[in-house]
């Protein structure tokens, strides 16, 4: 394959009349009650990287990137709350932020014209060509600029391609984003709690289907009242729908949950003050044996990497294998990554960090990852078992002699007893899941009501002997 720059976009030509205009949502303030920094200072952080790297100025084309570093957040693309931007940050001075102007409300206007000279992108080309005429070395993150960025940059030496500094800093989420994370999911595992209560009731009484699930678990987020969007769309597989991975449910996939059937649900929200991702299977009727055993299998894998204990400098594909340890010893796999960097009402995908054999950058103390092994036999049924995590330091082990750390479950929803045999864990797998019950209990019971405390509460019993 060969690839060869072209002047003018040829998708643009294939569009019609028809093409949709661009979007034009307006630009929220994301405050410091969330952020936990200021913008002023953020910019300041990554000034001073340049210069200490005695680059000319940085160039910003990642919109989630962008939004961290100046606070705010859009609604220009579906689930993900950015605003579609660029950015010029010189290593002195003020950066100039290149977005559509509709965008910038009074508020919006307000609060970035202290930080950035805000322009309109048809004067991106200007700028980044006089950036261009300086000589000097400008920095451009690798790996997500185009191609034509770094054309119009003048390409060769001069353009310093490396990882994008906000990248970084942002995956390390502050006190105040932390604090934010654990309010989100309290909210998030009372709607979630809600509807696994409902989902038992819903169907006993009758039919239930894929898409009924969905519209359920969605309007028990709203019912939060502090539900900005979703976070992705929902993946509501039933039987055989659950085996595929990236599954959407649409009015021609759309199943029944069929008694002895696994069902998978993989979902999330927005909220100002943190993104939530959760993957929970539940047993439709009664399990077969093996629904069971593979099951426990996965969760055995979700538990080993809630429980490990790691030394600094670890990364994410250092612990990949311990998710899938139980499985692997009994012929089984699953082909995705155990786990992904997750935004602070950002992207649920969020780089650099992960938990898979992709995931080189290191493990630090704030980050959020989620843990999502899972086990899937195609045409029958698929199994995942979802929280996230909070990288921190640990506890220093008895005898040990060097630090530790671990990680923190955020996700607060109970996993379906009904689907673990206890005969296959150890003591200390039996003492996490009975410990993580008692915890889902105690913090989701006092804003249930009395229906949903009463199925919470067996839903969280012990572990039978
Ligand atoms: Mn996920």
């Amino acid at each position: 394959v060969l690839l060869r720059p072209v002047s003018r976009n040829p998708i643009d030509a294939v569009w019609g009349r028809d093409r949709p205009r661009a979007p034009a949502g307006p630009i929220e303030v994301h405050g410091l009650e969330h952020a936990g920094l200021a913008a002023g200072d953020k910019i300041a952080a990554v000034q001073k990287q340049l210069r200490e790297a005695r680059q000319h100025a940085l160039v910003l084309s990642t919109t989630d990137n962008i939004c961290w570093l100046l606070n705010i957040r859009g609604s220009d693309v579906a689930h993900n709350p950015v605003v579609l931007a660029h950015m010029v940050v010189p290593a002195t001075g003020k950066p100039d932020l290149f977005v559509a102007l509709d965008k910038v409300t009074a508020e919006a206007r307000a609060h970035l014209a202290p930080l950035v000279k805000t322009k309109p992108p048809e004067a991106l080309p200007e700028a980044l060509a006089a950036l261009r005429a300086t000589g000097k070395p400008i920095r451009l993150a690798s790996g997500s600029a185009s191609w034509w960025t770094f054309r119009t940059l003048g390409g060769g030496r001069r353009v310093v391609r490396g990882p994008d500094p906000c990248a970084e800093m942002k995956t390390v989420k502050n006190a105040t984003e932390i604090a934010g994370a654990r309010t989100a999911h309290l909210r998030d595992g009372r709607a979630v709690t809600r509807f696994l209560a409902w989902l038992d009731r819903a169907v006993a009484a009758g039919p239930v289907d894929e898409i009924g699930a969905v519209e359920q678990l969605e309007t028990l987020r709203r019912e939060t009242g502090s539900l900005r969007e979703i976070s992705f769309p929902t993946i509501s597989g039933s039987g055989p729908n659950g085996a595929i991975v990236h599954y959407r449910v649409t009015r021609a996939t759309n199943r029944t949950l069929g008694a002895g059937e696994l069902f998978l649900i993989d979902s999330g929200g927005q909220y100002a003050d943190g993104t939530t991702d959760i993957t929970r299977t539940v047993a439709i009727g009664t399990p077969s044996r093996e629904m069971a055993e593979r099951f426990t299998l996965v969760l055995q894998g979700m538990i080993a990497i809630s429980t490990a204990r790691f030394p600094r400098g670890t990364r994410g594909i250092d612990l990949d294998p311990f998710a899938r340890r139980a499985l692997w010893a009994r012929g089984l796999a699953y082909d995705h990554g155990t786990g992904h960097g997750v935004g602070s009402y950002l992207n649920v995908h969020e780089g650099p960090p992960s938990i898979s054999k992709a995931g080189t950058a290191e493990l630090k103390p704030g980050m959020i990852l989620s843990n999502e092994p899972g086990y899937y036999k195609a045409g029958a049924y698929g199994i995942r078992i979802e929280n996230l995590l909070l990288v921190g330091d640990a506890e220093p082990v008895e005898g040990g002699d060097c630090p530790v750390m671990g990680f923190e479950t955020l996700t607060l929803a109970p996993i379906d007893r009904r689907l673990i045999v206890p005969a296959m864990l150890s003591p200390e797998e039996r003492a996490w899941i009975d410990a993580y019950h008692a915890r889902v209990r105690t913090e989701l019971s006092p804003g249930l009501d009395r229906a949903a405390r009463t199925w919470l509460a067996a839903a969280t019993a012990r572990l039978e002997p």
